[in-house]
Order: structure tokens, then sequence, then C-alpha cells
């Protein structure tokens, strides 16, 4: 338990140069979209094992200019074809974290996930990239209930605006693969913060560690077409099948027992609480949001 704890908030090296060792062909150029956000600060280090030289890009305010080493810095509005095009050229792939994360406005979603993953993939085609990891979000099956246990070949069910956008980009992604061979990961990520902090993310968490295994597996697995992940460690209670996501050989190292005892502590939500009734939890209530 302690040696699971250590891992879980522990620096990157090691598995890095695990990651490394199982990864002779090193990307030339790799594009890491939302480099600013809460994950990209996580992956920016990490992903140095995976390619040669990481471009990071997010919004100017939000990105700064510091650079390390093996990185080039590059603020890119999302919303901004022409800036896009220019922001992808000279990428053998591209990791794409940016964009509103979380339920808003549909015009705030439309510029930057709907609009942003369009410029994403039509970057990709005009530049030959071949190989997309895009970040999806479990909110993209968010109505099921939490005791329904659910596949990738399930009938989507977003949760809201933010959720139809993440459905909106998998279509895209399987677009792309069928009509121009653009192969994708769309990882449809639970909770991946350094830990739970309810019942629902104790079900749904993804430590950094496993993360970091999964956006491996998704950058270097050959032949993966269009595959649809659930982003999750090996938590002791899901509600996420992934079968259909075997050939990319993730295995989860962490899980959220280790945090289990003091989340169940917590007192429990009224039963018809929506945190504790969908699996998106909250977000199934967010909004509607009526124009000013
Ligand atoms: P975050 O909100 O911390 O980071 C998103 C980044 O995108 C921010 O730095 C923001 O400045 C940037 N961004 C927003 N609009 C932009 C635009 N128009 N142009 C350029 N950049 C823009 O989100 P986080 O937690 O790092 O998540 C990363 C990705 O993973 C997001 O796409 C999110 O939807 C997805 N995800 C994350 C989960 C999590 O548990 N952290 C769960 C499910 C999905
Ligand atoms: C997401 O998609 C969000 O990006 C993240 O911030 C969390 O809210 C997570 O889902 C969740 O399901 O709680």
């Amino acid at each position: 338990m302690a040696d699971q704890a250590i891992r879980v908030t522990g620096a990157a090296s090691a598995l890095e140069t695990a990651v490394q060792d199982k990864n002779p062909h090193k990307l030339g150029r790799l594009l890491l979209t939302g480099a600013a956000g809460g994950l990209g600060k996580v992956l920016r280090p990490r992903l140095a094992a995976f390619a040669d030289v990481v471009r990071v890009s997010d919004l100017g305010a939000a990105l700064g200019n510091d650079a390390a080493p093996h990185e080039e810095v590059v603020a890119c509005n999302l919303a901004d074809r022409a800036a896009m095009d220019a922001l992808v050229a000279g990428c053998d792939a591209i990791v794409h974290l940016g964009g509103v994360s979380v339920e808003r406005p549909f015009e705030e979603i439309l510029e930057a996930n709907i609009k942003g993953v369009f410029h994403v993939y039509e970057a990709a085609r005009r530049h030959g990239v071949k190989r997309v990891v895009f970040a999806s979000s479990n909110h993209v099956t968010g109505f099921y209930r939490q005791d329904e246990r659910i596949n990738a070949r399930d009938l989507r069910r977003p949760d809201g605006y933010y959720g139809l956008s993440k459905s909106y980009g998998e279509d895209m992604a399987q677009f792309n693969f069928d009509r121009y061979g653009i192969e994708t990961v769309s990882i449809r990520i639970g909770w991946s913060f350094p830990e739970p902090k309810d019942r629902r993310s104790l079900a749904s968490w993804l430590s950094y560690d496993d993360l970091t295994e999964l956006m491996r597996c998704s950058l270097f697995t050959p032949d993966v077409g269009h595959t649809v992940v659930y982003g999750m460690s090996d938590n002791p209670s899901t509600w996420w099948d992934n079968r259909y996501a075997a050939h990319l050989g993730f295995k989860a190292r962490d899980s959220s027992d280790i945090f289990r005892a003091n989340i169940e502590a917590q007192p429990l939500p009224p039963a018809d609480d929506p945190v504790r009734v969908y699996q998106g939890g909250i977000f199934t209530a967010t909004g509607p949001f009526e124009p000013k």
C-alpha cells in the first residue's frame, strides 16, 4: 500500500525511464494542446520520454514563455483556423487536451471544443499527421446510471454541451480515420486529479502515472483505427468495461482503493442526488444557461 501511495504522488522519472525502455521508436515532434491546464502541466515533462521535441500550446496568457530544452512553446487559440494550421505543421502526432473542460454555455464550447477539434483534424489532414490522442470524457456517457456497466460500443448519452462536444470529437476521429486514415485513440477520461474527492471519483479515478502509461499505449500501439478507451485506474469498483480497447495493452498500476476508507467516511448524498445516481454526476444537472 505504501508503495502504491508513493507511485501515485511521486516524480515521473522512474516511469519515464521505464516508458522509454519499452519505446525504442521515439516520435520526432509531438504537439500537446492544453499544455497550461491541469493535465497539460502534468504531462509536459513526461512527454519528453515519447518525443525528441514537444511543441506545447495553449492560450498565450495561460502558457507563458518558459520552455524546457525539449520543448517549443507556441501560443495558439484553438478557434483560430489559420493559427492551428501553422501550429500542427511539422508535427508527427498530436495529444489534444485543449478546450473548455467543464459544462459551460454552448457558445464557449462551440469555439474551443467544436471548432477546436475540427481545426485539429483539418490541420492533421493537411500536414500528414497520422496519430491523434483525443482527451474525450466520461461525460459522453454521463446519463448512464451508476448501477450500470457500459462499454465503448454502448449508445452515447452525453450529459450536456460539454459532453456533446466530446461526442462530436469522437465522431470527428472516426470520420477522419474512415476518410483519411488518421488514427485516434479517444480517451474518455474519468477523474484525473491527484486523488479522488468523493464516491463518484473513487470509481472514475485515473492516476497521473496511469494517464501517462495510457498516453504511451495510445501513441505507440500500431493499427488503432479509432479506439475508444475509458481512462481509469484499477479501481475497486467501476462502471466501465474496456474490452474493446484491449489491443492497447494498457494495464493500470494504481488503484483508488488506498483512498476508499477516507472517502467512505463522507456522508452519503441523498438517494436522488445526481452525484449519486448518474455516472456524469452534477454535470447532468448543470444549466440550462439562459442568454444574458
Ligand atoms: P483544464 O481546464 O485544466 O485545461 C484545459 C486547457 O485548455 C486550459 O489550459 C485552457 O487554457 C486551454 N484552452 C481552453 N480554451 C482554449 C482555446 N480556445 N484555445 C487554446 N487553449 C484553450 O483541463 P484538464 O483537467 O487539464 O483536462 C485536459 C483535457 O482532458 C480537457 O480536454 C478535458 O476536457 C479532458 N478531461 C479531463 C478530465 C480530468 O479529470 N482532468 C476528465 C475528463 C476529460
Ligand atoms: C471532466 O470531463 C472534467 O474535465 C473534469 O474536470 C472533471 O469534472 C471530470 O470530468 C468529472 O467527471 O468529474
